[in-house]
């Protein structure tokens, strides 16, 4: 379902939703989740589209939560009911990202603050402009990181360096989110959409349910041990050599020709 502040485009077997507020940085009130949410959800029942590209209007990703929307803080001791907004709208979009067996990447067109951050962190890989910015914004204006961002983040830069970039809310630039492997890839502005959709378009064109089942193995094993994992993998092996594309994968290799690789 595209909207006029959700856009979808579909080509070459690749959704890219672009979050479209750019006047407030792309930061969203609580009601937008529930479209993103509905934009995923169809981009994952579509068997045409085999790779997602998330990206901003504008000069920013995404700046979070919109705090102009947030409505009044109420007096101190009254709740203001930010576990349930976090539990009904952000965490069931976080787990939706990680749920889809296709590739999501993030095309972090510019700054990246907050949930912002967290939802880059959600996608899979990430290409940045060389303009782009990182700031784990929560610390502050008093809030801790939400979003996924502290299960995310120090996994791919290490405890310490997720710490300091959360209570500094310092901003991190693309080019130094590079070498912790926060980003895969910087690329310059005006290629950053372009270079993201090349990316899932390539992964588009591969063996899809190897690959989605490999983003399921890679998140299972993140908390299993390797027992559990080893069994695992025999059992997602089990159905990929169930599918067309590992016989065309298999044929291709023996003919030294490339594969044509078709998702079923
Ligand atoms: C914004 C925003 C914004 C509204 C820029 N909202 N308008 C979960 C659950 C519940 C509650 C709370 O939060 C969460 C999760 C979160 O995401 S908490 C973190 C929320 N995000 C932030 O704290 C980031 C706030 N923004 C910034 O720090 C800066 O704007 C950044 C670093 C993103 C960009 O700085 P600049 O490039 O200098 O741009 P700017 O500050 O001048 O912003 C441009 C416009 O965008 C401006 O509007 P205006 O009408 O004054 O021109 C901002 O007010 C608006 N904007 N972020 N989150």
């Amino acid at each position: 379902m595209a909207t006029e502040e959700i856009a979808v485009a579909s080509a070459e077997g690749v959704a890219t939703i672009t979050l479209n507020r750019p006047d407030a940085l792309n930061a969203f009130p609580p009601q937008l989740h529930r479209e993103l949410a509905d934009a995923l959800k169809q981009a994952e029942r579509d068997a045409a589209v085999r790779a997602l590209v998330i990206t901003g209007a504008g000069r920013a990703f995404r700046a979070g939560q919109d705090l102009k929307a947030l409505g009044e803080i109420p007096p101190l001791g009254e709740s203001m009911g930010l576990d349930r907004l976090l539990r009904s709208t952000y965490n069931p979009l976080i787990l939706r990202l990680r749920s889809i067996e296709k590739p999501i990447i993030a095309a972090v067109n510019g700054v990246a603050a907050g949930a912002g951050f967290s939802l880059a962190l959600a996608c899979d890989l990430r290409v940045a402009a060389d303009s782009a910015t990182f700031t784990l914004a929560f610390n502050r204006i008093g809030l801790v990181p939400d979003s996924g961002a502290m299960y995310f983040l120090p996994q791919l830069i290490g405890v310490g360096r997720a710490l300091e970039l959360a209570w500094t809310s310092r901003s991190l630039s693309a080019q130094d989110a590079l070498a912790p492997g926060l980003v895969t890839r910087v690329v310059p502005r005006d290629s950053v959409l372009a270079g993201a959709q090349a990316l899932a378009a390539a992964r588009a064109r591969g063996a899809g349910k190897a690959l989605g089942l490999t983003k399921r193995g890679m998140s299972r094993g993140l908390t299993a041990d390797l027992e559990t994992m080893l069994d695992y993998e025999a059992d997602l092996q089990e159905v990929a050599s169930r599918t067309t594309d590992f016989r065309e994968g298999v044929a291709a290799f023996k003919e030294k020709r490339p594969p044509g690789f078709t998702g079923a």
